[in-house]
């Protein structure tokens, strides 16, 4: 469930054996594990190190490329442009990463969202489907990923010597298995409903739909939660680790100050495209979801 890296920078270098190894790891649900691969604030970012700025009813703090703001702050107006560039710093770094050791996914990798985890994550009072201490696979439900997949890149930068626990759930077919007979399909005309309300962003195809059914269904489950097998993971500071979170379920259970980078990747750019939560899902279905 995790490999481990023996990491150089975050430019590597990584032989080709490392690298055909990490993806197939990556795409069979495991997690790259890299021990020692800092990530160091600039003096005047160190000031961002407090929950002070998040605002109480954001997750996180996050910074939308396609937008070029940074979201989920509050009074922080002086500080901005400390976030803006620890963002920009965080997502060149993991851009060089993925490319070290990932090369293959170089063409089709598409940027998403930065984001600064800066709030203790025990304890936060949250409703159960935005409550990422249970186990769950990734959903974004104003934000359909339309079967692209969501990779995301993790270093916790936490500077008290805490780690970031996390655990890991099942594989990706046994949830299904276990969820799927439960969701109900798409109600005909809800994808173009959503879209006109702006509930969603663009079109939820089926396959947000059903994905973003497990995500809820799984959340909502507490004797799942109890029973499911899973295993911890501790991540102390300055680690770093990268996981297709649609693929691998997961739950953060604690921790303060992390930083993470998601990036969506087509199916098609994937080294076993059989592997994905799509072609899973409409096999398991026998139609096709998008
Ligand atoms: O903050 C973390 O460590 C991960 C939380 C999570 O599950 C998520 O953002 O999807
Ligand atoms: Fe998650």
């Amino acid at each position: 469930m995790i490999h481990t890296l023996k990491e150089k920078n975050w430019s590597g270098p990584f032989s080709r054996q490392e690298q055909e190894d990490a993806v197939v790891a990556l795409e069979k649900g495991h997690v790259l594990y890299f021990p020692s691969l800092p990530f160091v604030l600039e003096s005047d970012e160190t000031i961002l190190l407090s929950p002070n700025y998040s605002h109480p009813k954001s997750k996180n703090i996050g910074y939308d490329p396609k937008s070029r703001k940074v979201t989920g702050i509050q009074g922080a107006d002086e500080v901005t442009p400390f976030f803006e560039s620890m963002f920009d710093r965080y997502a060149t770094n993991t851009k060089i990463l993925l490319k070290a050791i990932l090369p293959h996914y170089q063409k089709y990798l598409e940027r998403g969202r930065t984001s600064y985890r800066p709030v203790e994550i025990a304890g936060r009072q949250s409703s159960y489907r935005k409550d990422d201490t249970r186990l769950h696979v990734d959903a974004f439900p104003s934000s359909p990923v339309q079967g692209k997949r969501i990779l995301r890149v993790f270093t916790n930068i936490n500077p008290h010597d805490q780690s970031r626990f996390w655990r890991l759930g099942e594989p990706f077919p046994k949830v299904v298995e276990r969820f799927l007979p439960h969701c109900p399909r798409p109600l005909p005309g809800s994808q173009w409903l959503l879209e006109r309300l702006r509930i969603t962003k663009t079109q939820r195809t089926p396959y947000d739909h059903y994905i973003l059914q497990l995500h809820n269904r799984m959340k909502a489950d507490e004797i799942y939660q109890k029973t499911a097998e899973q295993q911890e993971l501790s991540f102390p500071p300055q680690s770093t680790w990268i996981v297709y979170t649609d693929l691998t379920s997961h739950a953060a259970i604690q921790g303060q100050y992390a930083l993470e980078q998601t990036y969506y990747l087509p199916v098609d750019g994937m080294s076993s495209p059989e592997l994905a939560p799509l072609k899973i899902l409409e096999k398991a279905l026998g139609q096709l979801l998008l």
